[in-house]
């Protein structure tokens, strides 16, 4: 390897100095002016990573989700479109820290050499963006990195973030028995398309959706997607709004999934029409979020924790139609976050066993995967449905008993097509929550009845220094700064049936407060109660 190279291009991609660079939650996310030196050097680490992996492709997201148009965020993703293996957060929070090209460089090679990698042995990195006019030249950081150290490089330019996890398993199971699907953003489309047919088996989507883009890279995509579905099998009648992309500024703006869940109300444009089912994506189409305006009793908001026991509900009895309820364990993940009265449901009326984990999709996924049909969402609507490859199995190899029996598991093998096995993805979770309301004959009001949540607040607090929160026992519990978590529960003692907690957020620079409580009223005093607190310790 050319070092002279290498020293070249590093020079070109500074790191900001005295900025502590950390991978969190979703990888490096901030202000996008501080990203380009961590684009470059998470190039690099993507190239190790590959080398390790014996040149399986490694994906890299550049969004900033749902955050503001002025953030950015550089993530990667492994072979199977899993996120990052934790172990390896460590190091990409060392490489992108080196204080020079030439101590990057050094801590470049001593990466190599205590992993055991060859740095000539082939490596290949994928990356995809989202409309962040800022994504740009973060990718050209990304591909003088891959220059400088012979990295094989594909650009495929603008994508939704689980178009680009499809991808980057697509391409690594590609000729395999476990191969995920064609390798384009086209394949993803018709993979779709082709799942939600099967998976309605003749039944239709009743009513029109109108699905709030968040005016983000989720509209224009969820558009091409639409020119396949043959709106005539399914019914589908869908329409997308605030999918205006080439306003960067109005991105996540008043609109999209994170707005609706915390503001716990539609977005204000376009007016949501009363009695129309509606759903919001996020700034790059992982969360979905369900609701409607009624014309008696105002917003209804049906958020991931209704996603979750939705579609545990559905599968549960799908497996149990096709026979298979000793062999296929079913099990729900949830977090912190989750309302109180979904995991009262899930565990006492569906008979399922929930898990909790902290915060953060690559927490979820992997407890997921410890069940044959893993669901898990955060509240924030952020998940998906994992099916092990023994599950899969089953529904396309068992012999069916019955024609009840046959339609369960074809239905159910549809199914495991239609949801990204890869990471939470809002199109293929809305196509999959439009199959079982279709299936089931429910409104969005039969399916809010199910149970009735407690009332909740989520609250975001801007401290002096969010790190000095650090949670224990699943994220529900401070265990720093001394005293906090005393105070909060205080607080939390004054009211009837209330739970709070609060944490640092990974993925903004700010600390999160969570309440709920009997009432409405008390869920927001609550929660403002230990949003004061937060802002006390952490000044
Ligand atoms: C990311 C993560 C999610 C997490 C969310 C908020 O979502 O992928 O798992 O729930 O951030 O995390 P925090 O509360 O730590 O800020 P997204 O949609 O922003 O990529």
């Amino acid at each position: 390897m050319a070092d002279e190279k290498f020293l070249a291009a590093s020079a070109k991609h500074p790191i900001v100095a005295g900025h502590a660079y950390k991978y969190g939650t979703a990888g490096f996310r901030m202000k996008a002016d501080l990203l380009d030196g961590v684009s470059f050097r998470v190039g690099l680490l993507s190239g190790l990573r590959s080398r390790r992996l014996n040149g399986q492709a490694i994906g890299v997201m550049i969004t900033a989700s749902h955050n503001p148009a002025p953030d950015n965020g550089v993530k990667i993703v492994d072979p199977m479109g899993e996120m990052l293996e934790q172990e390896w957060e460590a190091y990409a929070t060392r490489l992108v820290n080196a204080p020079s090209d030439q101590e990057l460089l050094d801590t470049y090679k001593a990466l190599a050499s205590q992993l055991k990698i060859n740095l000539s042995d082939p490596a290949k990195v994928i990356v995809g963006r989202d409309t962040r006019p800022s994504g740009h030249s973060l990718v050209t950081a990304l591909a003088d990195a891959c220059e400088a150290t012979n990295i094989q490089f594909t650009d495929y330019k603008i994508l939704t973030t689980p178009q680009l996890h499809y991808l980057t398993r697509c391409i690594n199971t590609e000729g395999t028995p476990k191969a995920y699907g064609k390798i384009s953003e086209q394949g993803y489309y018709e993979k779709l398309s082709e799942a939600f047919v099967r998976a309605l088996r003749g039944k239709k989507v009743q009513g029109q959706l109108i699905v709030d883009g968040a005016n983000g890279v989720g509209a224009p995509k969820l558009n091409e997607l639409l020119k396949i579905i043959p709106k005539d099998v399914t019914g589908f009648d869908c329409k997308v709004v605030n999918d205006d992309v080439l306003r960067p500024e109005i991105l996540n703006l008043d609109a999209g999934a994170d707005f609706v869940k915390t503001k716990q109300r539609a977005p204000p444009k376009p007016q949501p029409i009363p009695g129309v089912r509606g759903c919001s994506l996020d700034g790059d189409a992982d969360r979905l979020i369900y609701y409607w305006v009624d014309p008696e009793s105002g917003f209804f908001m049906l958020d991931g924790d209704r996603i979750s026991s939705l579609n545990a509900s559905f599968i549960g009895d799908l497996v149990r139609s096709a026979g298979l309820e000793d062999e296929v364990r079913i099990g729900v993940v949830q977090t912190a976050y989750a309302n109180g009265a979904s995991t009262a449901y899930i565990e006492k009326h569906l008979q399922l066993p929930v898990v909790f984990t902290p915060t953060g999709v690559k927490h979820l996924h992997h407890a997921a995967c410890q069940f044959d049909v893993g669901v898990y969402f955060e509240a924030n609507g952020h998940g998906t449905v994992v099916f092990s490859q023994e599950a899969i199995r089953l529904f396309r190899e068992k012999e069916p008993q019955s024609p009840a029996q046959k339609e369960a598991l074809e239905v159910l093998a549809a199914c495991a097509d239609l949801i990204n096995q890869t990471v939470g993805d809002a199109i293929s979770d809305m196509l999959m929550v439009e199959v079982i309301l279709a299936h089931k004959g429910w409104t969005l009001k039969n399916w809010a009845n199910t149970y009735t949540d407690l009332p909740n607040r989520l609250v975001r607090v801007e401290v002096g220094n969010k790190d000095l929160f650090q949670t224990t026992d699943a994220e529900r519990r401070l265990s720093h700064p001394p005293g906090a978590q005393d105070e909060i529960d205080q607080c939390v003692r004054k009211y009837t049936n209330a739970r709070s907690f609060a944490r640092a957020s990974g993925t903004e620079n700010a600390c999160r407060v969570y309440a709920e409580a009997a009432t409405r009223g008390e869920a927001d005093e609550l929660a403002n109660k230990v949003a004061a607190c937060v802002q006390k310790y952490g000044s």
